[in-house]
């Protein structure tokens, strides 16, 4: 039996709901073969001081290779890198092995508050990967960062900024307006040439956890099992706005979006 083969270069997120965690369970339910290389190790804790342990870079590449050599790569995602020498040496690696399709999930700051990507490693984010990615898939505050924009906070701004964000030399942008407040969840894709829009209604909860890692794993999966990119992003859409309609409280403030709702949806 054969399956679509998909790596997450990103940060785990101990508590389940973001990074790792929560693309290899959106790998799972989109049936796809899942595979993992960790970036970062982030456990945020009131008890300890360090919330975010960086992996080495041998550690990272050594992770890499066991993808690229045992399995193969049909499509892969990038999420947490959080400095400019992971981009660095990730950039490198996945040109030298030109995988399949590359989903680039320019991920800065996590809902608990977490700091993803360090300032000083944007400009490697946008000049070494973004070039080498099938989509980036910024939010409007990440989109604003990297336009150097104060905010973004309507939706022809959106326009321009994937117009502009395009220029980085990715094949798609699709720039995510879940946070504008006041409009639905209106989320706009463009590949240089024709912009296309997907709606969905706002959900009112505050259990967003893991949101974006979930949005861009699913557009990972859809990609590897060679779905057109228009196809992968309606699929996608639908399938983390059901992860939040169905989000997961634990009753501590942030809860996770709920990566079953889709297949249960189904059912
Ligand atoms: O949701 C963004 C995100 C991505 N990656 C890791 C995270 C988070 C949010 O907490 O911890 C590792």
């Amino acid at each position: 039996m054969t399956i679509a083969r998909t790596l997450t270069i990103a940060g785990s997120a101990a508590q389940g709901s973001a990074g790792i965690q929560a693309d290899l369970k959106t790998f799972q339910e989109r049936e796809v073969y899942g595979m993992s290389a960790i970036t970062a190790i982030v456990a945020n804790n009131a008890k300890t001081e360090q919330g975010i342990f960086t992996q080495p870079l041998e550690a990272i590449e050594a992770q890499l290779y066991s993808a690229f050599e045992h399995v193969g790569v049909d499509a892969l995602k990038t999420g947490m890198l959080f400095t400019q020498e992971i981009i660095e040496h990730v950039s490198t690696i996945v040109t030298k092995e030109r995988t399949g399709h590359i989903v680039v999930d320019p991920v800065m700051i996590g809902k608990m508050g977490s700091q993803l990507l360090r300032d000083d490693a944007i400009v490697n984010m946008k000049e070494r990967l973004f070039p080498l990615a099938d989509i980036i898939t910024p939010n409007t505050m990440e989109a604003a960062k990297l336009l150097e924009w104060k905010t973004i906070d309507n939706i022809e701004a959106m326009y321009q900024a994937a117009k502009e964000l395009h220029q980085l030399g990715s094949r798609y942008v699709l720039v995510k307006g879940g946070a504008l407040a006041d409009y639905p969840a209106v989320d706009i894709l463009y590949d240089g040439n024709h912009f296309k829009e997907f709606r969905s209604e706002r959900i009112n909860t505050i259990h967003t956890s893991g949101a974006g890692c979930t949005y861009a794993a699913a557009i990972t999966a859809e990609l590897a099992k060679g779905e057109e990119m228009e196809a992968a992003v309606t699929l996608a859409k639908s399938f983390v706005t059901e992860a939040i309609r169905h989000a997961l409280s634990f009753e501590r403030g942030i809860g996770s979006t709920n990566h079953a709702a889709y297949r249960n949806k189904k059912l």
